[in-house]
């Protein structure tokens, strides 16, 4: 169904919070050595009550433009900290949980001390946090996210630089910047079997972040072919709807309990 105008889904999305309408999926990333899944990364659904399940598509763009994006990611954060910390109180293998954070909230003067602040509240130690940003959020103000990226590595939280290869960025910054991890984005994937020189730029990334002592993360892999080529490569990381699809938090425990057995 559609919405009327932007106006209302932000009419909308004010109430959700309240309401109680998002809630947290989380999809694997597996270690291509091992087999074993190394984390999640939580992803916002919104599922409104007349009109079903939102896209993030959808509403992440108004949610940026009107601000609302500050309470609902401050919500996000709170939520995947609660449930990364509940897993390992359970026993369960979790090695990070990656909260996706936008320009806009990176940006706010008190995002760290929020951040610091829920790490507290939730009891989940900074090393089992991973924050995705964008590469345009790292290179747009870059004295800023110098400094908030060195805070966040003193304190132990994970950085990774989400759909890499999209954006603008200064490879001699990249260098210049405390990160942990580059993910792939998945439009790159897409073309290791559907286009016949699909296969460059994936190598390319994959021996750049290597030598740049990053970890390379596979996003979007769909395909037995796509999985053989990135072992190949040596690529470290996937994620993708070949290993699993973002779950609700049950069955993720699940595959995470497989992991255990
Ligand atoms: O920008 P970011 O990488 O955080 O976005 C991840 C999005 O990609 C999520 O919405 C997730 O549902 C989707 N996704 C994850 N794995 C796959 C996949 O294998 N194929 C496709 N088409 N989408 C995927
Ligand atoms: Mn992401």
């Amino acid at each position: 169904m559609l919405f009327r105008s932007r106006q209302s889904i932000e009419e909308d999305l004010r109430r959700a919070l309240k309401r109680r309408e998002f809630t947290l999926h989380y999809q694997p990333k597996i270690n291509l050595k091992t087999g074993a899944i190394t984390g999640a990364e939580a992803l916002l659904r919104w599922t409104h009550p007349t009109r079903g399940s939102v896209p993030p598509l959808k509403f992440i763009p108004v949610a940026e433009d009107s601000g609302l994006i500050l309470p609902i990611g401050a919500w996000v954060m709170r939520e995947a900290c609660t449930q990364a910390r509940a897993w390992l109180d359970a026993g369960l293998p979790l090695t990070t949980m990656a909260v996706n954070v936008s320009a806009v909230q990176f940006r706010n003067e008190n995002f760290l001390e929020d951040l610091f602040a829920t790490l507290g509240e939730t009891g989940l130690d900074p090393e089992f946090l991973e924050l995705e940003v964008t590469e345009s959020v790292l290179m747009e103000q870059r004295e800023l996210a110098a400094s908030i990226l060195k805070t966040l590595r003193a304190k132990g939280v994970q950085v990774s630089v989400d759909d890499f290869g999209t954006g603008y960025s200064s490879l001699s910054y990249l260098q210049q910047f405390p990160l942990d991890a580059l993910k792939i984005d998945q439009s790159f994937i897409r073309r290791i079997t559907t286009n016949p020189n699909g296969t460059t730029l994936v190598s390319a990334i994959i021996r750049m972040g290597q030598s740049l002592n990053l970890r390379v993360v596979a996003e979007g892999v769909e395909t037995a072919a796509d999985l053989a080529f990135l072992k190949a490569q040596q690529c470290d990381e996937a994620q993708g709807y070949y290993f699993s699809r973002p779950v609700p938090p049950g069955q993720f425990a699940k595959l995470l309990e497989v992991c255990v057995s």
